[in-house]
């Protein structure tokens, strides 16, 4: 008699770690629904302007090593799959390229072009306060885009964005803020002019309830198409939870537009700014067929302080800078080093503590396995222990081939 094969799933080895955290927070989607917030004072001189950090670094030859840098991506080394997987994660890396088209100042060869949607996603250490400098320029016939460029406080930073449309983030869990070109509902032709859009736990909800980014605006000249922009954002922590002394504040070529005081953008220390979003999403029932989505971008510096626009050349010409990798990459500079293990099962004695399945060869590296039917498997009190920040499960799977 032919036994029919059971479909089933192996759990080849189990074991548990003390690691990180709890929680999580959602991040924002913009929309046209985001209360206007009144500016904070403009300008007022306590930023500075014009060159900055760069200026020590002609052609920004060398400025991956200042101590208060803490990423570049000039986008000369590597292919777009290299590129991503030094930052740490992609999204539709097929809709990118890194054509030679590059600003004046630029030092480099080549730039990173998106059509469509397309982000590049990292982590930097965790910091009080980000600049984030890059160039960027929009398709001569570009239309109004959606999601653009964020600064990010992650409390619990995962390889990739998580989603969620209309939220507030627990203050001692994330807050993030976006600079993007938008049209004020039309009034400004495409792309628009820079403005904020943020997200963190005392921001305010809209006529219905829903927590969308609040604006922050400041006057200032259309962005034009075609042109090269040397755009810098900034985030500023508040000092201590209780403070309302955070801040952001975003330049232009250089110029100071933006400068929004007053924030408390976090109630715990604990929460720093650790995440680069390199975004270009165009939503879909907001392009027009008349308008080409694409946009490129280069030279990206993140620092502890102002970088301003690239000056002079580099001393040995065409400079390739020693690209930066995801904190996240690195154990133990953004993410806990392991804890201690509480359990680890790995089935070469038996069931052990798990009530379904059976031991089977197949496991990982030869070893043995627990195979289980669809129902699943169960394990009941098999070890326990004190949650302090967090809990790690890991284990791994292999589905058993239908025959
Ligand atoms: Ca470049």
């Amino acid at each position: 008699m032919r036994r029919e094969p059971s479909r089933r799933t192996a759990l080849v080895a189990c074991g548990v770690a003390v690691l990180g955290l709890l929680g999580v927070w959602l991040l924002p989607h913009p929309s046209a629904n985001g209360q206007e917030r009144a500016a904070g004072p403009q300008g007022q001189g306590s930023v500075p302007e014009g060159a900055g950090l760069a200026a020590k670094y002609p052609g920004d030859e060398g400025i991956e090593r200042d101590p208060q840098v803490v990423f570049v991506e000039d986008f000369e080394t590597g292919s777009v799959q290299e590129i991503a997987a030094r930052w740490g994660d992609v999204l539709h890396p097929a809709n990118m390229d890194l054509p030679e088209d590059i600003h004046a100042s630029s030092p480099g060869r080549r730039s990173l072009h998106i059509s469509k949607n397309g982000h590049l996603y990292t982590h930097t250490k965790g910091v009080d306060r980000l600049h984030a400098r890059f160039y960027v320029k929009f398709h001569p016939r570009t239309g109004y885009v959606g999601h653009f460029v964020n600064l990010i406080a992650d409390r619990v930073p995962t390889p990739w964005p998580r989603g969620g449309a209309g939220k507030k983030p627990a203050g001692d869990q994330g807050f993030s803020t976006g600079i993007e070109p938008w049209g004020k509902g039309g009034e400004v032709p495409p792309p628009g002019v820079w403005h904020f859009y943020t997200y963190w736990h005392e921001m305010k909800p809209d006529g219905w309830r829903h927590f969308w980014g609040n604006h922050f605006d400041a006057p200032q000249d259309p962005v034009q198409p075609g042109r090269w922009y040397c755009v810098e954002a900034m985030v500023k922590c508040n000092s201590t939870p209780e403070a309302t002394d955070g801040e952001q504040a975003f330049w232009v070529d250089g110029k100071l537009i933006g400068y929004f005081k007053g924030i408390r953008w976090r109630t715990s220390d604990k929460l720093k700014i650790n995440t680069f979003w390199l975004s270009y999403y165009v939503p879909e029932q907001a392009a027009k067929p008349d308008r080409v989505y694409e946009v490129w971008f280069d030279d990206v510096v993140l620092a502890t302080e102002y970088v301003g626009p690239v000056q002079g050349k580099p001393k040995g010409g065409k400079r390739v800078a020693t690209p930066s990798k995801s904190a996240l990459l690195t154990p133990g500079l953004l993410l806990p080093p392991p804890g201690k293990v509480v359990f680890s099962e790995s089935f070469e004695g038996g069931r052990g503590k798990f009530d379904v399945g059976e031991v089977v060869e197949g496991g990982v590296n030869g070893s043995r396995a627990l195979a289980f039917p669809p129902q699943g498997v169960a394990v009941w009190k098999a070890f326990s222990t004190t949650v302090q920040d967090s809990t790690t499960i890991r284990f791994k799977l292999k589905g058993d081939r239908p025959t």
